[in-house]
């Protein structure tokens, strides 16, 4: 089939103006092949696709003459052209193809892993020795029936004091030194009012058992055993028939869980405004088993908590009839007791997270 009429598409290299529709077909697809070879990425594949199927590239220019070809011409040239662009087509995603493998296989070999590689030496983080503590004591107390109850770090004078039987202008306010945010708000100096809010959602109509673990703030210049912030456990039963030796016996239980099972305490008189009659308790010196030594400073005992009954004056502000119930509750600092554990001689220790401090708990 001869190529009609002499026009700009049909000028050939060679300056033939005529040619067989197939044979240039066959050139150009050769010359495809030749550019197909110099591809190298997805971006050089667009441009040749346009350059061979775009709206400019031959094939679609020398589809514009089949208008002027005889009737009976067009379907052969027609088809020929179809077939041409097809041709074309799979060529071209034939490379795309291998440019898409030969990108994969790339990706997966920067990829690989070597497993027979070193893993890297990262070290794990652990629980720190004062929370393991607090879980400690948690434990023992859950297994003792007890509830985990907890409160806001930024209390009120109302729940921090007042309810707790320390009036303003009460001496005892001296005696926790107070971080006061405004005349009303303040730090928590004690866990106590956690236990009153504890107290007063039950209603006063039922048995209470809780401990409350906590961070406290002092008013206090840190040192060595003097820190603004510290955790503390503390710990209040009110049931009907609650008396002093439950208190002891408790006391007893926490003594020996923290020091050991051979442990002893002692309770000493003392003075809090929430509980009455108050009592310090100590606990045998685990250095020297009660015989006296540095440690105890020859007393034998070792100081690890204050307790007492709760005070009729709290258990009526917090809804209980003391009539009925009665309360035992007791307070401890938890650095004290990690501190006598361990000799640890200075509180900062636990704060400032020097993690060769840190891992020698773990
Ligand atoms: C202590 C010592 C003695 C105590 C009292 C109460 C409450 F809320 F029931 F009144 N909570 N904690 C208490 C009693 C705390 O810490 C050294």
């Amino acid at each position: 089939m001869a190529v009609p009429a002499p026009d700009r598409a049909f000028l050939f290299e060679k300056g033939r103006v005529s040619m067989d529709v197939n044979e240039r077909i066959k050139a150009l697809e050769e010359k495809l092949i030749e550019a197909l070879k110099k591809v190298e990425d997805h971006n050089d594949l667009q441009q040749t696709k346009a350059e061979f199927l775009g709206k400019k590239a031959e094939i679609s220019q020398i589809m514009k003459h089949m208008k002027d070809l005889p009737e009976e011409e067009r379907p052969a040239f027609g088809k020929a052209i179809n077939e041409g662009k097809q041709r074309f087509s799979e060529l071209i995603e034939r490379k795309r193809e291998e440019i898409r493998r030969r990108e994969l296989d790339q990706k997966l070999k920067q990829e690989r892993i070597d497993v027979t590689l070193d893993a890297p030496d990262y070290t794990p983080g652990s629980v720190h020795i004062i929370h393991r503590i607090v879980e400690e004591i948690e434990d023992l107390f859950i297994g003792m029936g007890y509830r985990i109850e907890e409160g806001p770090e930024i209390e009120t004078d109302e729940y921090n004091f007042e309810r707790l039987n320390i009036p303003k202008d009460h001496p005892a306010r001296d005696m926790q030194d107070t971080l006061y945010i405004d005349g009303e708000r303040l730090l928590r100096t004690h866990t106590s009012p956690v236990q009153v809010r504890t107290m007063l959602r039950y209603g006063g109509g039922e048995p209470v058992k809780i401990i409350c673990p906590g961070a406290v703030y002092r008013r206090d210049d840190d040192d060595a055993t003097h820190s603004h912030q510290f955790y503390q456990i503390e710990g209040l039963v009110v049931d009907e028939h609650t008396t002093m030796s439950d208190l002891k016996g408790t006391l007893l239980r926490v003594a020996r869980e923290m020091f050991g099972s051979d442990r002893e305490i002692r309770l000493r008189p003392s003075y809090f405004p929430f509980t009455e009659p108050s009592v310090e308790v100590d606990v045998t010196c685990a250095n020297c088993d009660g015989d006296g030594c540095g440690v105890c400073k020859q007393s034998g005992y070792i100081e690890i908590l204050g307790a007492g009954m709760v005070n009729n004056a709290v258990l009526r502000m917090s809804g209980y009839d003391p009539e009925r119930y009665q309360g035992f509750a007791f307070g401890l600092g938890i650095e004290r007791i990690a501190m006598l554990r361990y000799g640890i001689e200075d509180i900062r220790h636990f704060y400032v997270n020097d993690l060769r401090f840190n891992r020698q708990f773990t």
